[in-house]
């Protein structure tokens, strides 16, 4: 298929370059010019506007920050929606929200083309292998066109019929992954200031019925004190703004969530917005005293 693709950071650059190497042809935009160098050197068409990377294609996908970004490219007399042929699907895997779903839906139906909002499970690594879970959400048809462009980035599809629904099962998920993720690092500061050996923390987390993957993975960087994003403070902190404006709406009090958003707002103050969510384990240990 002739793709396009929108968005080249941490998960769009390994996802455009695995469709590529799936045969495909892929013509990549990013906001940053260079950061698309690597991947034309491979063999992708550069584009200079998001217009010129969606006129001529039959799936247009983003992956931008969130829904302000989404906004940035889909606008304007170089924008995606200036460039789109009808027919084309639009394919958002950025994750940028339940009301940004339902609006960017609307306007690419308006100019003939079809919507999805298809957010991503899984982070750098995955992204990297191919093995992305995606929650594919949106009509039937639009579904069918840009399964192969989803199968050539990911190991499982979820299918679900509604654009904003698979935005909000995203949200779902990273309420729970964003509560894991600080509790862990709270209590491991916890532990330390009592004297308790971090790695022994961990060993015995894994040890319990409260075991998990993300435990092991952030237990290593943190042991290792690796702040490389594989998934930023600042996304974080954004996905629990977008978790708490959708409760608003649905008319849903989370006060573990509003927690979790002071925590990484709190980390983006301290200086830590670019590194990874992880990080927030430094700020614990930070205000309890504890040098690492
Ligand atoms: P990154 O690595 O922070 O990359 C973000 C991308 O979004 C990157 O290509 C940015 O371009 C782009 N971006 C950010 N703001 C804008 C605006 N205003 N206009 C155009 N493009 C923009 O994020 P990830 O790859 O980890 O995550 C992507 C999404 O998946 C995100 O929603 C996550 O929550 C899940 P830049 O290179 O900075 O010019």
């Amino acid at each position: 298929m002739k793709i396009g693709f929108l968005g080249l950071g941490t998960m769009g650059t390994p996802m455009a370059n695995n469709l590529r190497k799936s045969g495909h042809t892929v013509t990549v935009w990013n906001r940053t010019p260079g950061k698309a160098d690597p991947l034309v050197k491979k063999g992708a068409k550069p584009a200079g506007t998001p217009r010129q990377a969606t006129s001529g294609q039959e799936v247009v996908i983003l992956c931008v920050a969130d829904e302000k970004a989404v906004d940035g490219v889909l606008e304007g007399p170089d924008g995606v929606l200036a460039g789109l042929d009808p027919g084309v699907v639009v394919v958002d895997c950025s994750t940028a929200g339940v009301r940004s779903a339902g609006l960017v839906e609307e306007r690419v139906k308006a100019r003939g083309g079809s919507f999805l909002a298809a957010p991503l499970l899984g982070s750098k690594a995955a992204a990297e292998k191919a093995q992305l879970t995606i929650v594919v959400g949106g009509s039937a048809e639009a579904r069918e066109k840009a399964r192969p462009a989803l199968r050539a980035v990911s190991a499982r599809i979820i299918e679900i019929d509604s654009a904003p629904k698979a935005a909000l099962m995203k949200l779902v998920v990273n309420a729970v992954g964003g509560a894991m993720m600080t509790a862990f690092g709270e209590a491991l500061a916890f532990g330390a200031s009592g004297g308790l050996e971090i790695e022994k923390i961990i060993e015995t987390i894994q040890a319990s019925s409260f075991h998990s993957p993300l435990f092991l993975m952030k237990g290593e960087q943190i042991l290792n004190k690796d702040w490389t994003p594989r998934f930023a403070v600042a996304l974080a902190e954004k996905d629990q703004r977008l978790v708490q404006d959708a409760a608003a709406t649905q008319g849903v009090v989370m006060p573990i969530s509003s927690a979790v958003r002071r925590v990484f707002a709190e980390a983006i103050e301290s200086g830590r917005g670019d590194r990874d969510m992880c990080a927030v384990t430094d700020l614990f240990f930070e205000r309890a005293g504890l040098k690492r």
